[in-house]
């Protein structure tokens, strides 16, 4: 029997190159244009330019990333904002529960504020030391490398801060909404899911 590697989450396949995976066309973004929002239940609502976003302090994520589609590629390298100090800088109300990624081409992704504060959690915009590349989401995308890779939004455009959880594009077509791979969050629990979009809404235990 092949050994399991125990360095890659339960089910994951390790890849040497960088898949591509989306949803729609690769949208055209001029960094001259560019703008991140964030808006939502926060004291201060602000916008950031390529150029402004990209003065500010940066950090780096040097780890392993991983795709629900069960690739998962080591030792990515990134550079971004820490997107702690961004919800610091927004100043979000005491109500607000969930970060809401939206993407240029409307697929937004979902998760507690919680996670999002984590000191991996980055608004990246350089990837193996240089500006990232269109199809990998460029010129900004976000990192949430504890989470599957669909937690991650391309083309990011916007940030919303809300008082409840907003499950996302693949969130509302059957995929889990917690997404942590070393748990082998795939996909939804069915019948809490079938709840969900029949609008019951009933807690299950
Ligand atoms: N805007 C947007 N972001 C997205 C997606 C998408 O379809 N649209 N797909 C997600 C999925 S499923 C994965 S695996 C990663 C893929 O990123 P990559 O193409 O840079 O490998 O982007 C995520 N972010
Ligand atoms: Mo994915």
């Amino acid at each position: 029997m092949k050994q399991k590697d125990p360095t890659l989450p339960p089910g994951q396949v390790l890849t040497q190159k960088f898949p591509v995976l989306h949803v729609g066309g690769v949208p055209e973004i001029d960094p001259k244009t560019y703008r991140l929002g964030f808006t939502g239940l926060v004291e201060n609502r602000f916008e950031l330019s390529y150029d402004e976003l990209r003065a500010l302090p940066s950090t780096e994520y040097r780890g392993d990333i991983h795709c629900v589609t069960r690739w998962s590629k080591k030792a990515t390298y990134w550079r971004g904002t820490l997107f702690r100090t961004l919800v610091e800088r927004a100043n979000p109300a005491p109500e607000v529960t969930h970060v809401i990624q939206v993407a240029d081409n409307d697929y937004t992704t979902n998760l507690p504020l919680s996670a999002m504060l984590d000191d991996d959690v980055l608004v990246a915009w350089e990837y193996d030391g240089q500006p990232i590349e269109p199809i990998h989401g460029g010129p900004v995308r976000m990192l949430v490398p504890k989470r599957y890779f669909w937690k991650s939004a391309k083309w990011l455009k916007r940030i919303v801060f809300s008082d409840h959880d907003e499950p996302g594009f693949w969130e509302t077509r059957g995929y889990n909404n917690d997404a942590d791979p070393w748990k082998e969050e795939r996909y939804a629990d069915l019948p809490r899911w079938m709840d969900r979009i029949n609008g019951l809404g009933k807690p299950r235990p």
